[in-house]
């Protein structure tokens, strides 16, 4: 199969809810650079299909995140609008295969983060805010099981997002220690801080910006940037309710 065939089989996998084997079983060479291929004409065939991006997402920044999937390298993928969570807290089911949620921080800049070369310092000077979150991932790939380029190709398994309206930029050095939890049906399943996030999220923006500079594109402010998940992601199924309490807020949704 070549690039854009398999960019293909992954969208449908989308659109019909269904679950194909990984890629990496199947094609003799598979290449992390192949994936990012994948990966950007995917956001293609989306754009052609009229949706429209509005932000960017780290994977794998903590170790919980990285055990639980059993990769241990970080890795980058696209937001669509059509991935945002109603605040009405409505999560629809009947489009997605099997749904995990996690905690996140979120970032939107008031100037375009322009590297390579970005420090963690320009960073915390291109701030607008920072905002509770959380993601909604939900692999393409049967049992929820993949390797590195899988994973990559399928853009990093995005499928849904939630961002608070708290803005937590005053409350910057207290950020990596502020407690999290996720509840599902009113029981305490993870807790967390940000911290786990390679020690600080804030260097999760670094890294992306970083990295979108090797293929010449920066981070536009106003974007939304998700940091990666502070915990291991959350099953949930049909009737449940999930919320994730931070101190300031709590983002909530029940999946229907
Ligand atoms: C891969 C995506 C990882 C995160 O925040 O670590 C990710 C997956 O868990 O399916 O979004
Ligand atoms: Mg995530």
């Amino acid at each position: 199969m070549n690039k854009q065939e398999i960019a293909e089989m992954l969208r449908n996998a989308v659109l019909t809810q269904t679950p194909i084997t990984q890629i990496s079983q199947n094609e003799m060479v598979f290449s992390l650079s192949d994936a990012k291929e994948v990966q950007a004409i995917g956001l293609q065939l989306a754009l052609e299909a009229g949706e429209t991006l509005c932000g960017y997402k780290m994977g794998l920044t903590s170790k919980a995140k990285q055990k639980d999937v059993n990769v241990f390298e970080p890795i980058q993928g696209y937001l669509l609008r059509s991935f945002e969570i109603p605040k009405a807290g409505v999560l629809k089911m009947n489009t997605r295969i099997h749904p995990r949620v996690e905690p996140e921080v979120a970032v939107v800049l008031k100037k375009d983060l322009i590297g390579p070369g970005v420090t963690l310092r320009d960073v915390v000077n291109a701030l607008e805010g920072i905002y509770p979150a959380l993601e909604i991932v939900d692999s393409r790939y049967e049992k929820f099981i993949f390797k590195l380029e899988d994973v990559v190709a399928d853009n990093t398994s995005a499928s849904g997002f939630m961002v608070g309206r708290v803005n937590l930029l005053p409350e910057l050095n207290s950020l990596n220690l502020m407690g999290i939890l996720v509840r599902k049906n009113g029981r305490i399943v993870e807790t967390g801080a940000p911290a786990a996030v390679l020690g600080d999220p804030l260097l999760s923006v670094m890294y992306l910006a970083n990295s979108l500079a090797e293929e010449s594109k920066s981070i536009p402010a106003g974007v939304v940037v998700l940091t990666g998940g502070i915990t291991q992601s959350v099953s949930f199924e049909m009737g449940d309710r999930i919320e994730v309490e931070w101190p300031q807020e709590v983002l909530s949704f029940t999946a229907e």
